[in-house]
């Protein structure tokens, strides 16, 4: 006897996770209130693991209030970690909310108020601490808040040296305590600020090159967060991923440069997640597939499950399509008319000198005659992707 099993049903194995705060996100945004009840984490657990999820990942602060007192605290996180054994979710990685609160209106690490950025510190390696006891091994950093609206407010360089010294600080701490965690920096062009430090992949890469343990410190780019700059996000994690900074990664769907949309995985630019899944599943990254969405306002709580379902299931369906576009032998044979294995062979011969190079002659309009065959290998992808092949 057969049973029929969904291939888009995930499983733990399938390594999902999903950030407590979108699933539990409230639904208020910039000109309306809250939509939805508030969500309570021990229930997001008991939910997600229904569907299907690995784990779950939190802010300090979707766990337990910013004023709770020390035994409100432990209140709330051993309700947490009751929901978590009994669900059998782990949490592979943890972030300090250091946005939300008023204090933080200028930033944490790098706001000019230094009695701000002592309180910040603080606050995070209060959370780092739990997230070592949770058994995360990654720490995501967004700077929310660490920008300007405008120019004289913010000197950009010694902002920089503030977040310098802040990571400098904190993976100290984490050598100190003998921690098995790294941080993960999340870059993002603007919003909430008007214009964020560490816009980009790219601006936070270099970055850590600057830090005293560059070692503990990679990256958690965002979908959305490059395509609001325009860029291209597989393209993004492939020199994350050459760098071997791809700490962890944050997934959902944009159209293009506008708000911060935070859209189910797979919905928004569909096309750019087909080779997000791509890079993800054959270029070498081996965390968990994370996800950073807020299911939009008009849904209500059916309807938040739904979207996180939705999340893992177009993950699901684009892993399938992009298996099946790298075993279709009409693509390999593309792919090699296309030239795309000669890419992989050094420009120099071994042991060439360059007055080989020098000496070489070239029929130019020969050279620049050759066609790259591109479209044809580019249309069976998307003949994969618009189910047809
Ligand atoms: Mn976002």
């Amino acid at each position: 006897m057969t049973t029929t099993h969904d291939p888009y049903t995930p499983t733990p194995g399938d390594r999902f996770t999903f950030g407590l705060w979108t699933v539990g996100w409230r639904a208020l945004d910039l000109f309306g209130d809250p939509t939805r009840e508030p969500l309570d984490p021990a229930r997001g657990v008991a939910e997600l693991a229904r569907l299907g999820a690995y784990g779950v990942t939190f802010h300090d602060n979707d766990v337990f209030p910013f004023d709770a007192d020390g035994a409100e605290r432990e209140r709330h996180i051993a309700r947490f970690r009751k929901a978590l054994d009994e669900h059998g979710l782990v949490v592979p990685m943890a972030t300090t909310n250091l946005f939300t609160h008023p204090v933080f209106k200028d930033g944490a690490f790098t706001a000019n108020d230094r009695d701000v950025r002592r309180f910040a510190l603080r606050k995070v390696m209060a959370n780092v601490d739990l997230a070592a006891e949770l058994g995360a091994r990654t720490y995501v950093c967004w700077g929310g808040r660490e920008g300007a609206e405008s120019g004289a407010a913010k000197d950009v360089r010694a902002a920089l040296d503030r977040y310098k010294e802040a990571f400098d600080i904190l993976t100290s701490y984490v050598r100190d305590q003998d921690y098995p965690l790294r941080f993960a920096l999340e870059p993002k062009p603007n919003e909430p600020r008007g214009d964020l430090l560490l816009p980009t992949i790219g601006h936070a890469l270099a970055f850590i090159e600057a830090l005293e343990h560059p070692e503990l410190v990679g990256l958690n780019p965002e979908v959305g967060h490059e395509e609001m700059a325009g860029l291209n996000f597989a393209h993004g994690l492939a020199q994350a991923l050459w760098h071997g900074k791809l700490f962890h990664v944050d997934l959902n769907g944009q159209n293009g440069p506008r708000f911060d949309q935070d859209l189910r995985f797979g919905a928004g630019n569909a096309r750019g997640a087909f080779w997000v899944v791509d890079i993800l599943e054959n270029g070498g990254y081996d965390g968990p597939r994370h996800f950073d969405f807020k299911p939009p306002r008009t849904e209500d709580d059916a309807g938040v499950w739904e979207s996180a379902r939705g999340c893992m299931r177009n993950y699901l369906i684009l892993r399938e399509k992009v298996r099946a576009f790298r075993a279709d032998p009409e693509v390999h044979e593309a792919l090699r008319a296309a030239r795309v294995d000669e890419l992989a062979q050094p420009t120099l011969a071994a042991g060439e000198d360059l007055r080989s190079l020098r000496d070489e002659e070239t029929d130019v309009a020969a050279l620049a005659s050759r066609g790259m065959a591109y479209e044809r290998l580019d249309q069976l992808a998307l003949e994969h992707l618009y189910g047809v092949r």
